[in-house]
């Protein structure tokens, strides 16, 4: 099945359905090997990935390129945390296109101003885009878009901007009417208590995402029974690998050697098992000229020692 229609299928389903955050091609191979059924292309985590900030710092084809390798490193579906679009609607019809013709299956866009800032940056003042120059936006990609399927999840930032629950609602309506698939309504308190009240009072106009970082311990059957229909870990895989490297890298410099740390990472033999080796052995078998498949497997046999 196509990348576009399981994400579609996602959306639909009658249960609480679960997006996990990747930032490279490694990271999104681990997420479809653990057996989610998406993959969360987070803004936040492919920029500490590059090494630079959440303020688009990084430009969006430099996105574009971490995100072909993602798509070709999963068979399963890719929301891509797109921030604001990189610019106005004009930006946004460009970008849509880029990511179909990547294999990419829906993009994430959020009514904040280019640079954006990320939400739970404190004492930034998070300003909001103008809710029908967003709207704009949305009818934009919606155009633009080629697969009918492909589909647009907006992101209201309002709560996390303190401008309260009214224009939050109001907004996440406004954005289903200009065509929107999915709202994604954020919040930076330490309880779902907003979320679970938007759920109330939401028209149910299409279905929502939230993003449970700051709320953690909420639980999913409380997400689900409130009427949420998926739920992005965020940003997990990237904070357990920065915690990973750390330690790695102290006991190493610490030690001067890696001795205590071999049974406890993965083998070499992982590192080619997830990079697919085995399918280019047996393709060499298959296309290589049987002299040159000797020569390969001396080749081999000499750098192995
Ligand atoms: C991201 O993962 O980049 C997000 C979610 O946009 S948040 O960091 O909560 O803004
Ligand atoms: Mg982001």
């Amino acid at each position: 099945m196509n990348k576009t229609t399981q994400f579609r299928n996602l959306l639909a389903s009658p249960k609480l359905e679960f997006l996990m955050e990747a930032h490279n091609g490694l990271s999104a191979k681990l997420v479809q090997e653990a057996g989610f059924k998406c993959v969360w292309a987070s803004g936040l985590a492919m920029s500490a990935a590059m090494g630079v900030r959440d303020h688009n710092e990084a430009s969006w084809t430099q996105v574009l390129e971490v995100l072909e390798f993602m798509s070709d490193a999963v068979d399963i579906p890719i929301l891509v945390d797109a921030d604001t679009g990189y610019g106005n609607f004009n930006n946004v019809r460009r970008l849509v296109r880029k990511l179909e013709q990547r294999g990419l299956a829906a993009m994430c866009i959020e009514d904040k101003l280019f640079p954006k800032t990320n939400s739970f940056i404190a004492g930034e003042k998070q300003e909001l885009a103008g809710v029908e120059e967003f709207m704009g936006k949305i009818r934009a990609a919606k155009d633009t878009q080629r697969d009918a399927q492909f589909a647009l999840v907006a992101r209201v930032e309002a709560l996390i901007a303190g401008r309260g629950m009214p224009e939050a609602l109001d907004r996440a309506s406004r954005y289903a009417e200009a065509g929107a698939d999915a709202i994604l309504i954020h919040s930076k308190k330490s309880t779902a208590d907003e979320i679970f009240s938007f759920m109330q009072q939401w028209n149910h106009a299409c279905p929502v995402v939230v993003v449970p970082t700051m709320y953690p311990s909420t639980s999913a059957q409380t997400l689900q029974d409130a009427g949420i229909k998926l739920v992005i870990w965020a940003n997990h895989l990237l904070r357990a690998s920065m915690t990973a490297m750390q330690q790695a890298a102290e006991t190493i410099q610490r030690e001067h050697s890696v001795l205590s740390l071999e049974h406890q990472i993965a083998t070499v033999a992982d590192v080619f098992r997830v990079q697919n080796e085995a399918e280019l052995q047996a393709a060499e078998k298959r296309y290589l000229p049987s002299h040159r498949a000797v020569q390969v497997v001396k080749d081999k046999a000499r750098i192995r020692g």
